[in-house]
């Protein structure tokens, strides 16, 4: 047992597990000035004020007592674990040079349609091996646990193919197992079209319904299915019927919508059920009434715009018009290479006013409502995952009143700490030894 002790602030989140957050529900954190937190194997045991929690700690018997181990957390702040609902997390090689032809004015779509972008990716992840494909998303992973991050939706999409789909595949549900890092994935084949199909695209998604879906679905390698719906990518015609046919091969609808152009994903997103939309840099009023109707999540991400320096979605027009949104990093190697979920936190407060309230909800339970996940994850409640981070802070305002700051000190995976004083301890820690690192002596 763990008993994370006497914390300045406890942001439990709770309460949210049913249905995602929307308008001022995002704002309701359900913080404990002055807590404690037990956890018992991978769950949450109890959670409350000081005073309550040392009373049950009192309360349990000599032998549970004398295997308790401390994490004393005074000055700090617990917040559930992070969750990043969109990344494009397995990929070869990087994309450095694209920020230059950007800087000198190409656009991404200028970058895509030359043959680089997703394609220059696509290339680079054929060739890697699904052993380097593996050691490069494992740092990536590393570098999202030292933020915070405990539970990573991962998309494929680089391998256009239904080979080198799979691969990418296969390497997320290897990385599931062997990382603390829990990992759900989507399959992403309708990314971009290859070079090979460019000439006749119908053809591709012909594969794609044909072949590549069932073959994800019969692997069981993916969850959601995700289609990059844009002008010069996939046509709403094209993305409805992608996405149609996962449905009838049990993969939940996601989908890229108006990031470049407003081409009436939102509306799509609602008119097919999707779980989430993401992006909608460019989605107009009557999309934001569509979504909210049919309870589409909007997944944004502030730091695709800020990075491709375009002008972000408009987050308050959705969460004053009752869509449930949620955040995420993103994190690819063209139009989003990061791994910092606490920045886009900050990109979320400062370019689209969203309130650090709103921001934290938005990485915890909406994000985990946006992945299928919260009756499991997201908020601080007896009976969840035993998901935790513990922030040098006295508040969680300051995760979004610092900036370019890791504030992340310890983070708690199923009841196993794996980030020690913003450092790594172990890839795959055991309860038992956990002694080493706390008090390890009982509070008289
Ligand atoms: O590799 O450019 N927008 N897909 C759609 C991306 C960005 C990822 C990339
Ligand atoms: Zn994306």
């Amino acid at each position: 047992m763990l008993y994370i002790r006497h914390a300045e602030q406890i942001v439990t989140v709770s309460g949210g597990s049913a249905a995602p957050r929307v308008g001022a529900e995002l704002s309701h954190l359900n913080v404990i000035e002055c807590g404690g937190v037990v956890l018992e194997g991978e769950r949450i045991a109890f959670v409350g004020p000081h005073a309550e929690a040392e009373a049950y700690v009192q309360s349990l018997e000599f032998d549970r007592r004398q295997e308790l181990h401390i994490l004393d957390a005074t000055g700090k702040t617990v917040i559930p674990g992070l969750v990043d609902p969109h990344t494009h997390l397995v990929f070869a090689g990087s994309r450095e040079s694209e920020l230059e032809l950007r800087l000198q004015g190409a656009t991404y779509m200028d970058i895509l349609n030359a043959g680089g972008g997703i394609l220059r990716t696509t290339e680079q992840t054929r060739q890697a091996t699904e052993q380097e494909l593996k050691e490069a998303a494992m740092i990536r992973l590393n570098r999202f646990l030292e933020h915070g991050v405990t539970t990573v939706e991962a998309k494929s999409g680089y391998g256009l193919c239904t080979a080198d789909e799979l691969k990418q595949l296969r390497v997320a549900r290897a990385l599931h197992t062997e990382h603390p890092i829990e990992l759900v994935s989507t399959f992403m084949g309708a990314h971009a079209i290859p070079w090979e199909y460019k000439a006749s695209p119908e053809s591709y998604v012909q594969l794609l319904i044909e072949e590549m879906i069932p073959a994800v679905a019969e692997q069981q390698l993916a969850e959601f299915c995700d289609v990059f719906c844009e002008k010069g990518v996939f046509t709403p015609e094209q993305s409805r019927a992608i996405l149609l046919a996962g449905l009838r091969h049990g993969l939940k609808p996601k989908i890229h919508a108006d990031e470049i152009l407003n081409t009436a994903g939102a509306e799509l997103a609602s008119e097919v059920g999707a779980i989430s939309a993401e992006h909608l840099l460019c989605t107009s009023s009557r999309g934001i009434e569509a979504m909210a109707a049919a309870g589409v999540i909007a997944v944004l991400l502030p730091g695709t715009a800020f990075y491709l320096m375009a002008r972000p979605a408009d987050a308050r027009g959705m969460i004053d018009g009752g869509v449930p949104v949620a955040l995420s990093t993103d994190c690819n190697p063209g139009s989003s290479p990061t791994t910092s979920l606490p920045l886009i936190m900050n990109l979320a407060c400062l370019t689209m006013k969203m309130a650090p309230a709103e921001a934290l909800t938005a990485c915890t339970i909406n994000a985990a409502h946006a992945i299928g996940r919260a009756d499991r994850i997201g908020s601080i409640e007896v009976g969840k995952q035993a998901d935790l981070v513990i922030l040098d802070a006295p508040s969680y305002t300051f995760m979004s009143y610092h900036y370019g700051v890791n504030l992340t000190s310890t983070v708690i995976k199923k009841g196993v700490p794996v980030v020690l004083g913003g450092k790594r301890i172990r890839s795959k820690a055991t309860v038992g030894e956990v002694g080493e690192v706390g008090e390890d002596s009982w509070p008289e």
